[in-house]
């Protein structure tokens, strides 16, 4: 039996409620014909979870391959059982197969393994802790999440790094960070940005944080499609940054990678960026130095590129811009990073806060029936989002890059880190509909799902109608005819083979005794997509000296910066992501490429059929996807992992399009 995938607008197949959902298929040979059996007249397929407390009729098979119905359970077992009626909807007959999914193989260890394994000394050299110059910052226990066990020996573990946290002399000299303001730029104007360090009261705490122009999110900034402006960028903060334009198919010089397209700004430099913007949509900027801190710290915010076209969207009442993002706190405030290395190199820094435009609660209020566009770009550095809205219809028009071919209905939106969509929801019924992420955390430890739910805003809907009404065109589900052209001059590259292939996966060195032993009872199955952090305390430690994440070309068994891909401009090349299942640790990676676009033309062979142009493909762990990239923008450019900590350990590479 495979567990395959149907085609959807994500790559990921999840239901809003967060249970990943598999189509099976069944392949059988050699099975005796039924009525041999006895006064059985056909098989059938069921499925159950392992307690056999559900069991659900899949439904009639034979030998040869039938596709099956989706199956949304954690773990489960498929059975086939010959029955006297082709019609039966209970169990009952003979029992023919019988197998169990690999997630069953997810079961609580030994405990007596870990009761040895956290005791034993650990030579991992995590007990030769580095210090701030003696000043005061260290680090303290990493927070514990809801709902999940840690051993003690996790718990005492720490980062093998200095913690750093941005201070200044005087924190009440610096500015107190305001929300995000509107920017409209026209073509030829010149915006001054600055990144600089600020004071933020958040949930009854002063935090000191990054911003740009001292705004959380940085400025929204809005330009006409084509559009030409300047940046000057002022570099306040404590350390060298610099300024990448996300998605943005702009001028190679500009693209903001140090030691690749420019150096890095040091502090109190400056550097001006010119930059177009050859494609409608919403992109961002962020900066493309130790993103795991700088980006993590606030320095983040939108570009809206507005189209000419002014039937581009269908129609909305009202446009919502929203950042989704979370923030690591623990008991004395934010949880310190890495000085010279990253930490959380395994899994990623969860946050436990979860932000809306950097507050930890979103609130509108709409009328009844309003139809609302939202644009949502995922800022943080590592989660993968599930979201819905509880209550309200919502369609997914616009990808990373632009509108998808057509609109399409979806019960949630699963966006990776830097990827973008923009929805429409309709809120039809007066009351609060809450904005939720939900997801299936994994308890690696008792080797169980759970629920986990975050409430991220909520709408208020009051009682008069929304004018005008939009209910129609809502119901509707509308094509683009200008992004299908786009892409029907491509088709003729669909079905080519893969012209390079690169292999996900991972290596580490000088991890504790504790984390290595865990990792391998962990490898037996991996979760196609962790949703929330859940191995804490190994994570944490977990530096980029110990763990390096590796992009291998499959032709040519290069790595990272090794890897030296050429192209000409004009051409256009199939890529195959496979994300190696049986690495050490395997996890999703959002793959983003610089200055250039890509459609993602099948996730595990199966074609999706309603196409995007693309920066960023979420890729889960033992996936494969195959994209088609429009080599269309000359110079030297990324090709990086964008969980802020993968990049800092090492899973980045660089290809030039001459
Ligand atoms: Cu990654």
């Amino acid at each position: 039996m495979e567990l395959g995938r149907a085609s959807g607008p994500f790559t990921v197949d999840v239901s809003a409620d967060g249970h990943l959902r598999y189509t099976p298929a069944i392949t059988l040979s050699g099975l005796p014909q039924p009525p041999s059996l006895g006064r059985h007249a056909t098989y059938v397929a069921w499925v159950a979870s392992p307690t056999m407390d559900v069991i659900q009729r899949l439904g009639t098979v034979r030998n040869g391959r039938t596709v099956l119905p989706a199956i949304s359970l954690d773990k489960f077992i498929v059975l086939v059982t010959a029955e006297e009626s082709a019609n039966a909807t209970d169990m009952g007959g003979r029992l023919m197969l019988r197998g169990m999914s690999p997630s069953t193989r997810l079961q609580p260890p030994d405990f007596m393994q870990f009761v040895l394994g956290s005791t034993r000394e650990d030579s991992g050299g995590h007990e030769h802790h580095e210090h701030g110059g003696g000043d005061s910052l260290a680090w303290t226990m990493v927070p514990m999440p809801a709902g999940i066990s840690m051993l003690p020996a996790e718990m005492t573990l720490r980062p093998n790094a200095a913690p750093y946290l941005p201070r200044v002399v005087n924190p009440n000299s610096l500015p107190v960070a305001e929300p995000r303001q509107l920017i409209p730029l026209a073509s030829g104007d010149t915006l001054r940005l600055t990144a600089g360090i600020v004071r933020r009261p958040f949930k009854g705490r002063t935090l000191t944080t990054f911003a740009f122009n001292g705004q959380y999110p940085g400025p929204l900034l809005q330009v006409a499609q084509g559009a030409r402006i300047t940046v000057e960028l002022t570099n306040a903060l404590d350390q060298p940054t610099t300024v990448h334009w996300h998605g943005v198919r702009l001028d190679n010089p500009n693209d903001g990678v140090p030691d690749m397209t420019q150096r890095a700004v040091a502090p109190g430099e400056r550097f001006t960026y010119h930059l177009r913007f050859p494609d409608a949509g919403i992109y961002w900027y962020h900066p493309h130095v130790r993103e795991d801190i700088q980006q993590d710290l606030g320095l983040y915010g939108n570009i809206m590129v507005r189209s000419p076209r002014s039937s581009y969207f269908s129609p909305a009442n009202r446009e919502e811009v929203l950042m989704l993002d979370d923030l690591l706190m623990g008991d004395d405030g934010m949880v310190p990073f890495g000085t010279a290395t990253t930490t959380h190199a395994l899994m990623g820094r969860f946050g436990n806060v979860m932000l809306v435009n950097g507050e930890p609660r979103y609130a509108l209020a709409v009328g009844r029936g309003e139809v609302v566009r939202y644009f949502l770009t995922n800022v943080s550095n590592t989660r993968t989002f599930n979201l819905s809205f509880l209550g309200a219809r919502m369609k997914v028009v616009a990808g990373d890059v632009g509108n998808y071919e057509r609109e399409q209905w979806v019960e949630s939106i699963v966006i990776g880190p830097a990827e973008r969509y923009v929805v429409h929801v309709r809120f039809d019924t007066a009351g609060d509909v809450a904005l939720v992420n939900r997801v299936r955390g994994l308890d690696h430890l008792y080797g169980r799902f759970f629920s986990e739910e975050d409430t991220l805003g909520v709408i208020r809907v009051a009682g008069g109608a929304a004018s005008p009404d939009l209910s129609a065109s809502f119901a509707t589900l509308r094509a683009d005819t200008a992004v299908r052209a786009s892409v029907a001059r491509y088709r003729r590259y669909f079905s080519r083979p893969a012209d390079k292939a690169l292999v996900l996966t991972m290596e580490a060195q000088g991890l504790p005794f504790f984390t290595r032993q865990i990792m391998q009872l962990d490898s037996i199955f991996f979760t196609p997509v962790e949703w929330s952090g859940t191995m804490p305390g190994m994570n944490w430690a977990a530096t980029g000296d110990q763990v390096r994440w590796i992009l291998r070309d499959a032709a040519t068994g290069k790595e990272n910066m090794d890897i030296d891909w050429t192209f000409r401009r004009g051409e256009v090349a199939k890529i195959r992501l496979v994300n190696e299942r049986r690495s050490f640790h395997g996890m999703q990676h959002p793959i983003h490429i610089h200055g250039q676009r890509f459609l993602v033309l099948a996730v595990n062979d199966v074609p999706n059929t309603n196409l995007v142009w693309k920066d960023t493909v979420l890729l889960p762990a033992g996936a494969t996807a195959d994209i088609l990239l429009d080599l269309s923008n000359p110079g030297r450019w990324m090709l990086h992992c964008h969980i802020a900590e993968h990049l800092s350990a090492h899973m980045m590479m660089a290809f030039t399009v001459q």
